[in-house]
């Protein structure tokens, strides 16, 4: 048997309290308590769960399923998280987030340490993902921005001009130091459990700041880039500094891997994404290889992208639920795991149909040289938690491996 995941006491032994359990309190852990193993405690006691515990672990989360799965090692199961695992289709999200904007959430780090952790109590997932948006880097580097409930990003100027894009200034680790704070706060609760650190892809990010807001078809964004190549690439060289600064001090901090989101890629066909966007995701992801953590790569209908964006230096590459794993595999590589590929959608339908789902995705996974299992986009609010706390019990159950 492989060694239980460890968590810290609060996730491992508090199950989700009904009908909500976020608390009234923001500044502190769910249920306030003040013991062992609480963010409260840890924001006065910071050294660490294996040095709390006063065990001798193998390897903490270097050598988690995640970890070992993103290197394409072998490992006890396959991992599984859920892109957007942390939010609304939690209620102790919703009761938690009640009367704070999503921007200022992102800016607490307690309160961002509370909402990663509230999905890794109630799933048992493999990882936690940092709580926080792609436009928080952004917002950091001077953009006047908000995100408003029910559309989600909005600009106050969208970028038109060169002046518009030096207004981007680069980030220092002062910038952000909330992140910095909530990620060694995780880090410390976490214990064996790898937290994931993310930015938005300079496409994705490039596409928010010129439309002004979400797009459906991001013409304004391909006018640009058709129309102005000097000013895009301009634009989007700054929003590869600014990510490969985030991701750095998400690293510093500790995170054991990093994701980058370049969710919107798929609008493209491959020679315009090798043309405007590959040079810029590659300086973002290769300004990390030295960062010695695994990183993915992952976007939305990038059936026709896939190997490129494996290209762009990625060891691990989201596939959205449109492509088979083993398809995906042929065209990403050997050389490179998977991470996918449910669609989200799914989730709503019966178990039995969402079983078989599952079973399929982890058969064809096998084709890769490591799977991640995943969803093949992030969780719809309106999903069922408990069905996503039985789609990880699932996955563990399915592909448990006998180890020595
Ligand atoms: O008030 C709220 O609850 C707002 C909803 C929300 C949440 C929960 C937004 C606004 N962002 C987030 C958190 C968030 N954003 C996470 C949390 C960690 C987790 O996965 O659990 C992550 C990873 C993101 C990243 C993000 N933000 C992406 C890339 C991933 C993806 O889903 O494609 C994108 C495209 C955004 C932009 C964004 N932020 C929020 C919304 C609603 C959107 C999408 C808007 C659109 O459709 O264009």
């Amino acid at each position: 048997m492989p060694p239980p995941a460890r968590l810290p006491e609060t996730a491992r032994r508090q199950p989700a309290p009904p009908g909500g359990g976020g608390s009234q309190k923001v500044a502190g852990v769910g249920d306030g308590r003040r013991g062992r193993g609480t963010i409260a405690a840890m924001t006065t006691d910071t050294t660490g769960a294996a040095a709390r515990d006063g065990e001798s672990r193998r390897g903490g989360p270097a050598d988690s399923p995640f970890v070992r799965a993103c290197r394409r090692e072998d490992g006890p199961r396959t991992p599984v998280w859920f892109m957007r695992q942390a939010g609304r289709s939690l209620p102790e999200y919703r009761e938690i987030r009640k009367n704070v904007g999503m921007l200022e959430s992102c800016r607490r780090p307690e309160l961002v340490a509370e909402i990663t952790l509230q999905p890794v109590r109630r799933h048992r997932v493999d990882a936690a993902i940092l709580f926080s948006d792609i436009v928080v880097p952004v917002a950091a580097a001077g953009v006047d921005l908000d995100i408003v409930p029910g559309t989600g990003p909005v600009v106050a100027e969208p970028v038109r001009t060169a002046a518009d894009v030096e207004r981007i200034r680069p980030i220092t680790r002062d910038d952000v130091s909330y992140v910095d704070s909530a990620v060694r706060l995780l880090v410390a609760e976490l214990g064996d459990t790898p937290l994931i650190g993310f930015a938005g892809a300079p496409f994705t990010l490039a596409s928010y700041l010129v439309e002004g807001g979400p797009s459906r078809t991001h013409a304004k964004t391909k006018a640009l880039m058709y129309g102005d190549p000097e000013l895009w690439h301009a634009l989007c060289d700054r929003l590869a500094d600014v990510a490969c600064a985030f991701l750095r001090v998400q690293v510093d901090a500790g995170v054991s891997a990093v994701q980058l989101f370049d969710s919107w890629a798929g609008a493209l066909s491959e020679a315009d994404y090798r043309r405007y966007v590959l040079p810029h995701s590659t300086k973002v992801l290769s300004g990390l290889a030295d960062a010695g953590v695994p990183r993915i790569h992952f976007g939305v209908g990038t059936a026709e992208l896939l190997g490129a964006m494996g290209e762009a230096g990625a060891d691990v590459v989201g596939v959205d639920w449109r492509t088979p794993l083993d398809v995906a595999t042929r065209r990403i590589g050997a050389d490179r795991a998977v991470q996918g590929n449910l669609d989200p959608a799914v989730l709503l339908a019966p178990w039995p149909v969402v079983e078989a789902e599952v079973r399929r995705i982890l058969a064809e996974g096998r084709a890769a040289p490591g799977h991640v299992f995943n969803l093949g986009h992030g969780v719809l609010p309106e999903t069922d938690p408990d069905v996503l706390t039985r789609v990880v019990a699932l996955v563990h159950e399915v592909s448990a491996r006998p180890t020595e």
